[in-house]
């Protein structure tokens, strides 16, 4: 129950002034329009050093902080490392965890499943690329009162806003690596953030290296992944 003293707050609603409907066949047109610009994203992890302007970064980011979140209360906060310096010993922390990873906590099987991957312990992208995002989830926060207070569904909500800045950042014509050294402890310390922050996920954003290559892996099917009752 409430405190006696609690007054809560009334909602307000407004119009639904936003949406627009389209007819069924400009909307089938639309999401496979959107499904093949989707279906042609690929994880990189050759970078060009190319330099990619802010505009764009804070269109993406944008894009994320309009995730819905639970209660809305928006529990994430990005990172944008530009700084050659903190590309460098951001780099150093993680292939640390890296090597640890690799050749020591890693079970084979975790192993054998990643094999196809081709990844290692090195991470030269974490400096070769113009820019890293580094996504931390609010785990609590502070109540106008100064007090902690609960977030919700934080995992849910950060890897929702995730994934819209992944898809923000395909759609401007950039690529990504989703990448998660693991701890990541070090970014709170290399990046200042406070300890209701938590790392979620690193992201490496740039250009494409021109001789970049991919893993020839492929996707699951509609079948595979849906079911219609
Ligand atoms: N974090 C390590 C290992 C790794 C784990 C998974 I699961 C991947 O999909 C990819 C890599 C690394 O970045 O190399």
């Amino acid at each position: 129950m409430f405190p006696k003293d609690h007054r809560m707050p009334t909602p307000v609603f407004l119009p639904l002034a936003t949406y627009r409907e389209f007819p069924p066949d400009e909307m089938t047109v639309r999401v496979k329009h959107f499904c093949s610009e989707m279906l042609r994203r690929r994880t990189v992890r050759q970078f060009s050093s190319r330099p990619v302007p802010q505009q764009i970064i804070d269109e993406c980011l944008l894009v994320a902080g309009s995730a819905p979140s639970g209660a809305n209360l928006q529990p994430w906060h990005f990172v944008v490392v530009r700084d050659a310096e903190i590309k460098r010993r951001i780099r150093g922390a993680a292939e640390k965890e890296e090597a640890e990873f690799y050749h020591k906590r890693a079970p084979a099987a975790w192993l054998e499943a990643l094999a196809a991957l081709g990844t290692d312990e090195h991470k030269p992208y974490l400096e070769t690329a113009p820019l890293l995002i580094a996504v931390f989830g609010q785990s609590y926060r502070f109540a106008s009162d100064g007090e902690k207070a609960k977030n919700y569904y934080v995992i849910e909500s950060v890897g929702i806003a995730t994934g819209m800045l992944i898809t923000a950042i395909h759609m401007a014509g950039l690529v990504s690596l989703t990448h998660t050294p693991s701890p990541m402890g070090f970014l709170n310390d290399i990046l200042n953030r406070p300890p209701n922050e938590k790392p979620f996920v690193l992201l490496v954003v740039g250009y494409p290296a021109p001789s970049a290559e991919v893993p020839k892996i492929s996707k699951k099917s509609l079948r595979q992944i849906s079911t219609c009752l």
